[in-house]
């Protein structure tokens, strides 16, 4: 009896432990094995050696982008036929590379009697390695610009820079050597890596050249961000975010179709996600997986997993994972209605005010009452049409209620009908990314949205878009309700505008108006591949008639 009443009280126990576990933890119990799957998902990085092509000179000229263009002046292996005397030189890898660079030194007259030392800076753009970058303005960390010291004890020598690096160009100084002796190069190589394995499909050869261009310059930006997760930025932030990798896993599945680094970087964010079951807007890899401590949170981010889980079930059917990675999907739907009013309008500024980051876009003006209402409509849309496919609508069934009643409260309230557009905020501020995220969320019928999005454009007044990422919601608007040519027309001019300029990677800011802006207060920090700006090659490949 006494044995019966132990056991009984230790299964009380037991149970209000596990129960106190997972209260404290949503997803306790699934963090680990998510782990693993992500784990087993990690595609092999595939590893190509490339050297230099030229030695450039850097030509001052305003016409160019940022003021700086290259000229070339020798082939690259001229470098190695005389001693290194130059205070500086710069060497041309030809195309934007991502990996780790090896160089080798010999000496080329007398005896190395003193340490030598070099300063390399690696350049994805020309001014990247024409601008002083001190004193530092930014506000990242100016260690991020990669710009490296090597002091070389001895000769010969062949010493490889640890840090991974993103460049095309890398200027070459000489900062002090002895007097009794010179040095020379006598190789120089960048053992580059991407998960990308395969060439997707060529285009229609119809396909006008510049479209070719644009494609060929967005699959290079999506390669070179295809590490072992979907990296933002292979310069700069080198890890996974949610807005990227939905964007990337867009463009991948359309082009090079490696659907495990989608499923990986999908089981990635569910493992790490808080503990109250919200997705975290980014995550490193290394040298554990984990998240950023005390991070804000980045509202529509988390929304827009789900849409990249339907996404990727959709290009995939890979029904098991979606099933396993359904019930984040399902607890991203509970955030957005801690502040939604009664009235159906969400309180955006209630949700800053406790600290959530309400993204959108780099714009600073930007007021984003109508597209945070817009984003959650659309998500929410996107997460029943998933539940659909699962057969998972009961999970959801107060889904269609709360679309249809913050669909009224938009139109109601932020719908100027006179004028055919979406207004935001307290100043009515009329905006790009408000029409978009209205028309995306399918808060204006066909001819109401077409009319949104053609007459934001004689608006002296509106808010541009501060970046790709909102270029490419602006696009996908058009898309949705009908406007293939002007969607076409604005892709050539924003991303051919890049190409102009001489891209040949696609950036992670651009304003065809300011060469220099940057959301980090110095425009060499910016990063030059950015996986949010690879998007053209969803457009052209998913849609014929662009
Ligand atoms: C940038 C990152 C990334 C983006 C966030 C919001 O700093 O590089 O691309 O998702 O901001």
């Amino acid at each position: 009896m006494r044995s019966l009443r132990r056991f009984f009280f230790i299964c009380c126990g037991l149970v209000f432990f596990i129960s106190k576990i997972s209260a404290q933890d949503f997803f306790g119990q699934q963090r680990a094995g998510w782990l693993k799957k992500a784990e087993e998902a990690k595609p092999p990085l595939i590893k190509t050696i490339k050297r230099p092509q030229h030695i450039v000179q850097l030509v001052k000229d305003t016409t160019a982008f940022q003021g700086w263009r290259t000229l070339r002046i020798n082939p690259a292996d001229s470098l190695y036929h005389s001693s290194f005397t130059k205070t500086a030189v710069v060497v041309d890898f030809g195309e934007h590379l991502t990996g780790h660079y090896t160089f080798s030194l010999a000496t080329s007259r007398g005896t190395a009697d003193g340490p030598l030392r070099l300063r390399f800076t690696f350049g994805e753009v020309p001014s990247e390695v024409a601008t002083p970058f001190d004193p530092y303005p930014g506000s990242l960390s100016r260690a991020w610009l990669q710009d490296e010291v090597i002091t070389v004890m001895e000769l010969p020598a062949t010493i490889t820079i640890p840090r991974r690096l993103a460049f095309r160009y890398v200027k070459i100084e000489l900062l002090a050597i002895s007097s009794h002796y010179d040095f020379r190069f006598t190789g120089m190589e960048c053992l580059t890596t991407t998960s990308v394995n395969n060439i997707p499909a060529p285009l229609n050869s119809a396909t006008p050249q510049l479209i070719k261009d644009i494609d060929k310059t967005g699959l290079a930006t999506l390669k070179e961000c295809m590490q072992s997760v979907y990296e933002d930025g292979p310069k700069r932030d080198r890890r996974l975010w949610i807005g990227d990798l939905y964007l990337e896993a867009l463009a991948n599945a359309c082009s090079f179709k490696n659907h495990h680094l989608t499923k990986r970087c999908l089981y990635l964010l569910a493992a790490l996600s808080d503990e109250n079951g919200a997705l975290l807007s980014n995550v490193f890899e290394t040298p554990e997986p984990h998240a950023e401590v005390g991070a804000p949170f980045l509202f529509e981010y988390s929304l827009l997993y789900n849409v990249a889980l339907k996404d990727y079930f959709i290009a995939t059917n890979d029904r098991k994972t979606v099933l396993d990675l359904w019930p984040v999907a399902k607890r991203q739907m509970e955030n957005p209605k801690k502040y939604l009013k009664a009235d159906g309008m969400f309180d955006y500024a209630a949700a800053k005010k406790a600290g959530w980051w309400l993204f959108v876009d780099w714009s600073k003006a930007l007021d984003k009452q109508a597209s945070i209402q817009g984003i959650i409509i659309y998500s929410m849309k996107q997460t029943y049409a998933l539940a659909k496919l699962l057969g998972k609508e009961d999970e959801v069934a107060d889904l269609p209620g709360i679309i249809s009643k913050m669909s009224d409260a938009a139109k109601r309230n932020l719908y100027d009908k006179e004028r055919g557009l979406f207004l935001s905020g307290p100043d009515k501020q009329i905006s790009y990314a408000s029409q978009a995220w209205m028309v995306l969320g399918g808060v204006a019928d066909k001819a109401e949205s077409q009319k949104a999005l053609k007459a934001i454009k004689n608006e002296k007044e509106a808010v541009h878009p501060g970046a790709p990422y909102l270029y490419h919601y602006y696009i996908a608007a058009m898309l949705e309700c009908g406007l293939q040519q002007e969607a076409k027309e604005t892709m050539i001019n924003y991303w051919g505008g890049m190409l102009a300029k001489g891209a040949d990677t696609f950036w992670e800011v651009y304003d065809p108006t300011n060469d220099f802006l940057s959301p980090y207060r110095f425009y060499p920090v910016n990063s030059y591949c950015h996986a949010w700006s690879c998007t053209p090659v969803y457009f052209i490949r998913k849609y014929p008639e662009v």
